[in-house]
């Protein structure tokens, strides 16, 4: 018996040192820092990502957010930093039509984007999303970019939820 607990004790001493210089299995994926969602003042911004494309002056980015207070909200204004774009516009989609009386969409800037109580905005291609005006050489430069969404309630009161995305250093447009 005390040969055999020797014996598991001699084998678990080298299977530790074969370990010990081979890194985990499990390496954290690369977006691992960023969090799917954050939640502040119940509001939930979640699923936020970016759209920059090789050539465009200007990229999109898209989120989803969900009001879940009992009063409405509007969403006011969304900043960027460090300012790689000149400046961040809401944007939607409307239909006109045109001197042949065919359809199509245009792009507009609205002021502001409200919530209803328990509501979701979903900021998405070809719909409402917000426009990253005047893409900056200094984009491809940064690691991480924040994304201030700023808030108002029905009181007059602000707040704001920040939430941070990777830059697409593989992108095209970065030389990846
Ligand atoms: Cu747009």
């Amino acid at each position: 018996m005390c040969c055999f607990l020797f014996l598991v004790a001699f084998l678990a001493f080298f299977a530790n040192a074969f370990s010990a210089g081979v890194p985990p299995v499990a390496t954290p994926s690369a977006n691992a820092h960023f969090p799917a969602k954050v939640e502040v003042q119940n509001v939930v911004v979640k699923d936020l990502r970016t759209k920059i494309l090789n050539g465009p002056k200007n990229g999109a980015a898209y989120v989803s957010i969900y009001n879940g207070n009992s009063y409405a909200i509007t969403l006011q204004k969304v900043e960027v930093v460090p300012g790689v774009f000149d400046r961040v516009e809401l944007h939607d989609h409307i239909v006109r039509i045109d001197a042949n009386g065919n359809k199509y969409m245009q792009m507009i800037e609205i002021s502001a984007m409200e919530i209803a109580a328990g509501e979701t905005l979903n900021l998405v291609p070809g719909s409402r999303h917000l426009m990253l005006m005047d893409i900056k050489p200094t984009y491809c430069g940064e690691k991480t970019l924040t994304f201030k969404f700023l808030f108002r309630k029905n009181s007059g009161e602000t707040f704001d939820i920040n939430v941070e995305v990777p830059v697409e250093k593989d992108s095209q447009r970065c030389g990846g």
